[in-house]
This record gives C-alpha cells, structure tokens and sequence, in this order.
C-alpha cells in the first residue's frame, strides 16, 4: 500500500519508512534576509530551499530566515563572517563597509535601464566586485540578485527638484556611498539598518527614506509615508553571500546543487523584482501615496557639480572605474 494510503488507514507505518522520511538531514544550513516575507526574494529563495532538498534526498536543510529575524543585516553580516550564518543575502553597498569595491553598482544614476545593469553585473563590474569580496574572505555567488531602482519617500514635502533635499532628514543603509551621495545633494542623511526604519518614520526620527517600489509595498511603508518621488537615484542589488567554509564542508556534488539552484532563483527573482518596480506606482498611488516624476538629469548634475563622481572614481580607483564606464560610458 502507498505510504498516504497506509497514513490515511492509521496504520503503523513500517518502521524503515519512517525512518526514511524522519532521517535529520547532514548537513542544516540557514539562509537570513533583511526583506519582508512576501517580496521575491523571500519566496524564490524558499523555493530554491525546497529544489536543493530533493535534489540531495534530503542530505542538505536549509531554513530560510527573512525579514530580519536573525537580527539586522550588521548582525547578519557579523554571523555569516563568524559562521553562525551559512547563508545571507546583502546589498553591495553595505557590504562596503568590509568590501569597499561592493559599492560600485550604486554610483548614482550610473545605470540608464536593466539592460545596462545585467551587462555590468554579469559582466565586468560582478566580475571585479566578487573578487574584491573573495579578498576579504566572503564567497558571492554568480548571479546578483535585484533589488532594483531606488526611489525617495518622504512624510513631510515631495521631492522635485534636487533643492528640495537640501535639510532633508533622510534615512540611508549603512554605507559610506550613501551618506555621501546624500551629503553631495545638501540633505541631512541618517544612517540605520533597514529593521530600524519603519519605526524610526512612524516616530518622525526621520522624514524620509529611498528604495526600490517593491520594498516601499512589501514593508508596507506607504503606511508611513505621503510622498514618492521618482528619483531612481541609483540601482542596487544582493549579493547571495556565503561562509566559505560552511560551503567547503559540502560535498562537491552538493556544492553543485547549492550554486545552481541559488543561481536559479536569482534569474527568477530578477524578473519578479523587475516586474513589480515597473507596475508598483500605481498600487502605491490607490494606498494614498502622492507621486511625482523627477528629471533625473538635474540631480545627476547637482551630484556632478558637488564633485562626487570625481571622488568616488578615485575611492574606487581606475580598474573599477573602467568596468563600470565599459558598460555605461563616461560618467564624469
Ligand atoms: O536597507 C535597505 O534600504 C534595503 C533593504 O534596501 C537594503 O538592504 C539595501
């Protein structure tokens, strides 16, 4: 009899089918993220979780964590270095605080539209950023995952022109890129991890923050904030990070699974993530949101003039800045 049948009957089920099926796995593993449940990333790397169980029989669990609920993405960082955390996925400007090269995909207004992204970052800018991260003893895997364009929120005044940041009281990610692309445009940035940031809105710490559309709606924080302006300042992604030796304990075939599923899941992830920032304004709109368009030109140029492309080419130095300008063209 099948095994459901004999379950649906009562009966005792043989015990070698239940040790089959209650065998701990070999190796458990886990996966922490600073984004909510329902965003993409959340339910592709579940997914993917799922894919590498059966493709080891069961030899490899890995629990996904989203949400922060292993602590923030400073704590999250500090366990996957220690290796408490075998799994993690991280936007390369926090990052930056270890790796400084991470940052390069987040010089403001670098990239014109996706396809430029995915040439630099499957390219020649992913390519010299995994390295950097290989350095400082961290593993990135091939694929990046989208986090997406990023926008400005505000509870106080919409954002129109690049004047309007001047004073502006806005929450950044910790990374030294952000503090300063805010600090070029005259605003007052505030740099906090992301599980701070609903609160500190709510309680007026801060009157504003900037991300990508489909964090806005998933961490709901439309609930906090009035205006949203369209700046797509900068675009950012996660890199799914991992405790080398943690990777190296797996066997090779497993390491195997581990990359190309994760791989996978990044792809699949990159054309959700994509989808909502392109259709979220609307939703953001019917939840009270105001919204405004922005010419991007005039903030580039308020960042240009405040010299903070000049200084960032020499923070990242010319092999950096090269592989970015190979795909975008000159930024200066
Ligand atoms: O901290 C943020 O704003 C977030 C969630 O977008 C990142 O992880 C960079």
């Amino acid at each position: 009899m099948r095994r459901r049948t004999l379950l649906a009957t009562g009966a005792a089920l043989p015990v070698f089918t239940i040790a089959r099926y209650a065998r701990a796995a070999e190796f458990t593993y886990k996966y922490g993220s600073d984004t909510p449940v329902t965003h993409p990333q959340v339910i592709r790397a579940q997914e993917a979780a799922e894919r590498i169980k059966a493709a080891t029989e069961g030899r490899l669990e890995i629990q996904v964590f989203p949400n922060n609920q292993l602590g923030s993405d400073t704590d999250m960082l500090s366990q996957l270095r220690s290796g408490a955390l075998e799994f993690f996925t991280l936007s390369g400007l926090i990052l930056s605080t270890l790796v400084p090269e991470a940052a390069l995909n987040g010089v403001g207004f670098a990239f014109k539209d996706y396809d430029q992204v995915w040439q630099a970052m499957d390219g020649p800018v992913g390519a010299f950023v995994r390295a950097a991260i290989a350095k400082r003893g961290l593993t990135a895997f091939e694929k990046i995952w989208d986090n997406g364009f990023r926008q400005i929120t505000a509870s106080t005044r919409p954002v129109r022109a690049p004047e309007d940041l001047h004073g502006f009281k806005i929450r950044v990610p910790i990374a030294p890129l952000w503090t300063s692309m805010f600090r070029a445009f005259g605003a007052s940035p505030t740099s906090m991890n992301f599980s701070e940031v609903y609160s500190a809105l709510q309680t007026h710490i801060v009157d504003g923050q900037e991300n990508p559309l489909a964090l806005i709606e998933t961490a709901k924080l439309y609930e906090v904030q009035k205006y949203l302006s369209f700046t797509g300042h900068m675009w950012d992604g996660f890199w799914f990070l991992a405790n080398p030796r943690a990777l190296a304990a797996l066997p090779a075939p497993l390491q195997e699974i581990v990359r190309r599923e994760f791989n996978r899941a990044a792809e699949a992830e990159r054309a959700d993530t994509a989808k909502l920032n392109a259709n979220l304004g609307e939703t953001l709109k019917s939840q009270g949101m105001v919204a405004n368009d922005t010419d991007h030109a005039a903030f580039r140029e308020a960042l240009r003039k405040a010299g903070f492309y000049a200084d960032w080419r020499k923070r990242f130095g010319e092999t950096g800045w090269t592989a970015l300008e190979s795909v975008v063209g000159s930024l200066a």
